[in-house]
């Protein structure tokens, strides 16, 4: 059987890149972008897409019927901070949208899921330098506690139900197409904006808050190539620590600064920082590049380069 996409979420900063990459990989007519709105981008003009909300069981279901979908890549969610305002709600929508793709799929109706993770499963307790894949994890966030608890449902139902579920714990993700919505990594990405557009800029998080980070082409890949891996090499079913690199405020302002000298910056640390205190500094993710053959190709330097001269050319 062909593989036939469902992308729940696509409009989001991880969903709008890997909706182009899976339409360019797959084809445009394999490949259902949805999203809980219509908006005028990319997503929703360059191909196949559909109004989906998350939490409707039912109208998930009429598209896996109607298009026939064998995959479906699951990137509705909330993230850390805007869970930390509206914790009922995140604890909904992570949760509920996760049982309903993992019913699906015991129910014989989808092949295969994939499902975002995070660094936010790990918390206060856990090692904070070179995370180790088995390790204390106690998350402090409610957005944490919905990754960590949607892990073990990914666990539970492959063990159970045979679902075959696929999973990354994702860390801050930097990308200049779009922008991030409502994390705790998101200043990583603001400051490029801000570094071109004003020279200057405050950061919401200390100035030695070093936190994993990749460049977004990077976590596109690890998404696509533990999709297309064979499913005996998947051999955690909760979720794979992931990693490329890790820095703080000032050492991403210094790789900045080599481009833009005039660039300042300076700190003014808010509820975030209480959040980015509780996740690792840096990634063990051994397991990954054994297990599916992960590797990274951009460090902060190139990230750094790419960032900054596609945002003044955009
Ligand atoms: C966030 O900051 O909430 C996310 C994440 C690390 O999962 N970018």
């Amino acid at each position: 059987m062909s593989t036939k996409i469902l992308i729940i979420g696509a409009c989001g900063q991880i969903g709008t890149e890997l909706t182009a990459k899976l339409r360019a990989t797959y084809g445009v007519d394999n490949v259902v972008a949805s999203d809980i709105r219509k908006l005028e981008n990319d997503v929703v003009k360059n191909g196949i897409f559909e109004v989906v909300n998350a939490l409707d069981y039912n109208q998930i279901e009429h598209l896996i019927e109607k298009y026939q979908i064998t995959d479906v890549y699951l990137m509705a969610a909330l993230l850390s901070a805007t869970a930390e305002k509206n914790p009922a709600f995140a604890w909904d929508l992570n949760m509920n949208s996760l049982f309903h793709v993992l019913n699906l799929a015991k129910a014989g109706k989808i092949q295969k899921i994939f499902w975002p993770s995070s660094i936010a499963v790990f918390g206060p307790t856990t090692p904070r330098d070179n995370t180790p894949q088995y390790t204390v994890m106690e998350p402090s966030t409610v957005y944490g506690i919905s990754k960590q608890s949607g892990e073990r449902w990914c666990e539970y139902y492959n063990k159970q139900y045979g679902v075959d579920v696929r999973s990354i714990r994702y860390p801050g993700l930097i990308s200049w197409t779009s922008p991030p919505g409502g994390g705790t990594t998101d200043y990583a990405v603001d400051i490029y904006y801000k570094a071109l557009e004003d020279k200057k800029f405050t950061c919401f998080l200390s100035e030695n808050t070093g936190l994993p980070m990749m460049y977004m082409d990077d976590a596109i890949k690890a998404t696509i190539s533990i999709m297309q891996a064979p499913a005996e090499k998947i051999k955690i079913r909760s979720s794979y620590n992931l990693s490329a690199v890790s820095f703080t405020p000032k050492e991403i302002a210094e790789s900045i600064k080599k481009h833009i000298p005039e660039f300042t910056i300076d700190y003014a640390p808010d509820f975030r920082q209480a959040i980015a205190d509780s996740w690792p500094a840096s990634i063990d993710d051994s397991y990954a590049r054994t297990d599916w053959g992960w590797q990274h190709d951009f460090d902060m330097e190139r990230m750094t380069s790419v960032m900054l001269e596609n945002l003044a050319k955009k």
